[in-house]
């Protein structure tokens, strides 16, 4: 039987499951946080005991969210090759524990570099249309608005889970005045924005951007009305998997952020659909607004190899 992991690593991945933590890079940043408990408070006595129980706790938080490729990046970042050398699991506890902090910082500096990229695309007076809630999106918008740029937003409420509320809390604490509005309106709005920002969880080879369950038909929309489509992702979202052609499995939710059960009951029989995320194809979207620098989607996949390689592990696997 596999090692239990640490009760940190079940509350993290509970907390991920139930998206009490989420987002792309909230996610990442919790799993290696959770790894790095994982590590530091092992009692394993041997190198193979002290892999094991890594394995084990990266395995018990790859499984709870399919979708949002910064999650097994993460993984990735913190257990390729890791070396069990000589057998010592105080060294080994070290090399986790020092790749977890720089993972870490790594995340919000990559974000603080995209922002400031983001925020070129944006002058004086612009309006920009949101959906979901990501903070690479908005670290674009909290650059502009720090080097005095004005802009105004029109937010998403984003069903089923309205993470919209989180964008326009964000925005208005930033002082850009917002205005809210139901999915639904999106298209009867474009003609007054002067973007489309959003996030991404995972960015396929060739450049589909998959997010927010909705994104693919805004994009629609944004181009029938010329309107920019920018997505802020750092290169954490690039999904090494599909450089091998693996396409990116798109969340399923349970039925009841639909519609309560009661409700449904009511209704009579019928089938309920909640897919989280959907997929943008590259030819929807104008620049993928990274850490590296801004990449038509098209040639994101150069960045894709030069990151990445084309081998990658999955070392809780093993
Ligand atoms: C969140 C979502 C976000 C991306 C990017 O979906 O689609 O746009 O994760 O976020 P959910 P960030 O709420 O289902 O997790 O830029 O913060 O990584």
């Amino acid at each position: 039987t596999p090692p239990e992991p640490h009760p940190n690593v079940r509350e993290t991945a509970h907390r991920i499951a139930e998206m009490d933590v989420r987002g792309a890079a909230a996610i990442a940043d919790a799993a290696a946080a959770a790894l790095g408990v994982q590590a530091a408070e092992s009692d394993a006595d041997s190198s193979e005991a002290f892999q094991a129980a890594l394995h084990a706790a990266a395995r018990e938080l790859h499984d709870t969210r399919p979708t949002a490729v910064s999650l097994p990046n993460a993984l990735r970042y913190v257990l390729s090759g890791l070396d069990g050398g000589d057998g010592d699991v105080e060294a080994l506890r070290r090399t986790v524990e020092r790749r977890v902090a720089r993972f870490q910082a790594g995340l919000d500096a990559a974000q603080d570099r995209l922002g400031g990229i983001g925020a070129g695309r944006f002058t004086d007076g612009d309006v920009v249309m949101t959906h979901c809630h990501s903070t690479d999106a908005i670290a674009c918008i909290e650059h502009a608005v720090d080097s005095g740029v004005e802009l105004e937003a029109v937010v998403k409420e984003t069903r089923p889970r309205n993470q919209g509320h989180i964008t326009a809390r964000q925005l208005r604490e930033l002082g850009v005045p917002v205005t809210l509005i139901v999915d639904n309106a999106a298209h009867r709005f474009m003609n007054d924005v002067d973007h489309l920002l959003v996030g991404a969880d995972s960015i396929a080879a060739d450049g589909s951007v998959i997010n927010k369950i909705g994104t693919a038909g805004l994009a629609v929309s944004a181009r029938d009305r010329g309107v920019p489509i920018i997505v802020a992702a750092q290169s954490i979202k690039l999904d090494p998997r599909t450089l091998t052609g693996a396409a990116v499995t798109i969340e399923e939710r349970d039925p009841e952020e639909v519609i309560d059960a009661g409700t449904r009951a009511e209704i009579g029989e019928i089938g309920v659909a909640n897919p989280a995320f959907d997929v943008t194809p590259p030819r929807h979207v104008d620049a993928i607004v990274t850490e590296h620098g801004q990449f038509p989607p098209e040639s994101v996949v150069v960045l894709m190899r030069e990151l990445f390689g084309n081998g990658i592990s999955e070392p809780w696997e093993s």
